[in-house]
């Protein structure tokens, strides 16, 4: 069940401080409730320190794709609570995944996505309706009435189910061929309905939720050419005609071979001329180090230069979750340390890193890695081993965090000084004697642990000093 609420921050408005939030969203004791309001003019009168919190100062939203199976993974959550303001279903709420047979529903990985968001008080971008890919067989199998009449159910169902919860939908995805063209894309839509499936898809979308931002969204778009052309002449057409349409989503994927345009910002400003919004939708860069740094920021740099550009959302959290893995594109690394991307998309929004905070590792390349591995095992136990090694610069110090499923216990520690939060069950080491790390050196700690082989310990993102 989604509970309705009122939506505050469509396209940007009411700013939202991800820590405050997380604070208030933790608990409702008063000993928190103070905490909360002592944090408030602390987090007003300094730079924000998280991607929502400063893109809310520009009045913007800054949000991520979500995959709803790694919702349960803590480090997951927590960085997806901490840094954005919006979410998009990277895959749960296409075609196939809601309506699998024809007329047949099925809400429930989406649900779990909007209804994390919401108890977060962030918003929901939705993707997609209308989209070649991601479509169930029985759509392509179907004959032009039969095919328009589907369409328009699906879209009717599935936003009337979304009712009041979306502040943008991608409408109708990536309906334009790529190349010199500018001609649509053969589909089920177009090859049956011809061009006017798109212009109906918006209408039948406006009727059914007219408060949502409706948007055309694709890419290789992002700069001056052939395709975007013809997405603005018809964006252009759309607006001379009446037809409903509020935005264009620019999904900005970015590798070296697709890097981002020079006329980027000159692209979203003259769609923005038409009289509709722009948003970044998907946006990764393929890379690493200062230059996907550079990438990142005048990406970031060019929405805020484009009054219309209401929000920008990157197309996961850590590069591991990414569709493109390996070229490591967006703005945390496998273990949700921020790369020098985040800095600079961060910095780019007017935001800045906070030296106090835990989450934080500081100068961009001064981060370090812990990984974990079962040294020694038998029928009630085991030795755990961290392997900790640090980035691209020297470190002083480093913390990991280390938790055990009750009814396990850890007996020991070696190489490493643990303390230990209110369950028992989570254990923070520090070093003992081994803090100073060269750039790319690695030290461990040991630990016994009694109560059970299995499962093995969950162990968090490693913060340097
Ligand atoms: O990231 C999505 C990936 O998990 C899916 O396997 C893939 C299937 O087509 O879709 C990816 O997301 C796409 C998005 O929905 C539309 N634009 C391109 C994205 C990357 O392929």
């Amino acid at each position: 069940m989604i509970r309705k609420r009122t939506r505050t921050r469509a396209g940007g408005g009411t700013p939202a401080h991800g820590r405050l939030r997380a604070v208030l969203g933790a608990t409702t004791t008063a000993l928190l409730t103070v905490t909360a309001l002592a944090a408030l003019p602390q987090t007003t009168a300094h730079a924000a320190g998280t991607l929502g919190a400063a893109a809310a100062e520009k009045g913007r939203y800054f949000g991520a794709a979500v995959a709803a199976n790694h919702l349960g993974e803590a480090q997951y959550a927590a960085t997806l609570n901490r840094e954005f303001s919006s979410v998009t279903p990277e895959n749960e709420m296409k075609w196939d995944a809601v309506e699998p047979n024809r007329g047949s529903f099925s809400f429930s990985r989406a649900d779990q996505i909007v209804n994390h968001a919401r108890s977060q008080g962030m918003d929901v971008r939705g993707h997609t309706l209308v989209w070649h890919s991601q479509l169930p067989g029985w759509v392509s199998g179907l004959g032009a009435s039969d095919l328009r009449s589907a369409m328009n159910n699906h879209i009717t169902q599935v936003m009337t189910h979304y009712k009041g919860e979306i502040h943008s939908w991608d409408v109708v995805n990536e309906a334009f061929q790529d190349g010199g063209s500018g001609a649509r894309r053969s589909s089920p839509f177009q090859d049956k309905l011809g061009n006017g499936f798109i212009e109906e898809a918006f209408r039948t979308a406006r009727a059914t939720d007219p408060a949502a931002k409706l948007c055309y969204n694709d890419y290789n778009t992002d700069g001056v050419n052939a395709k975007s052309n013809a997405v603005y002449d018809m964006v252009k057409d759309f607006k001379s005609r009446g037809v409903p349409i509020d935005c264009v989503g620019f999904q900005s994927h970015f590798n070296p071979n697709s890097p981002v345009p020079s006329d980027y910002r000159a692209n979203l400003q003259r769609f923005a001329d038409l009289g509709v919004d722009v948003q970044i939708t998907e946006l990764d860069i393929e890379g690493s180090g200062q230059a996907q740094a550079t990438n990142y920021g005048n990406v970031v740099r060019a929405c805020l230069a484009v009054t219309r550009c209401t929000g920008i959302t990157v197309w996961g959290i850590p590069d591991k979750y990414s569709w493109r893995s390996s070229g490591t594109p967006l703005l945390f690394d496998d273990n949700y340390n921020k790369k020098p991307a985040y800095d600079a998309a961060l910095s780019a929004l007017g935001g800045t890193t906070d030296p106090d905070d835990p989450d934080d590792p500081g100068t961009p390349g001064a981060g370090c890695t812990a990984t974990y591995t079962t040294a020694e095992q038998w029928g009630s136990g085991y030795n755990g081993k961290v392997t900790i090694t640090a980035g691209s610069s020297p470190i002083t110090g480093w913390s990991v965090d280390v938790t055990m499923t009750s009814p396990q216990k850890v007996l020991s520690v070696w190489n490493g000084s643990p303390t230990w939060d209110n369950s028992g069950n989570v254990m923070t080491v520090r070093p003992s004697w081994n803090g100073s790390l060269a750039a790319g050196a690695s030290t461990s700690f040991g630990f016994t642990v009694s109560g059970g082989a299995s499962p093995p310990p969950q162990v968090g993102a490693c913060t340097a000093s």
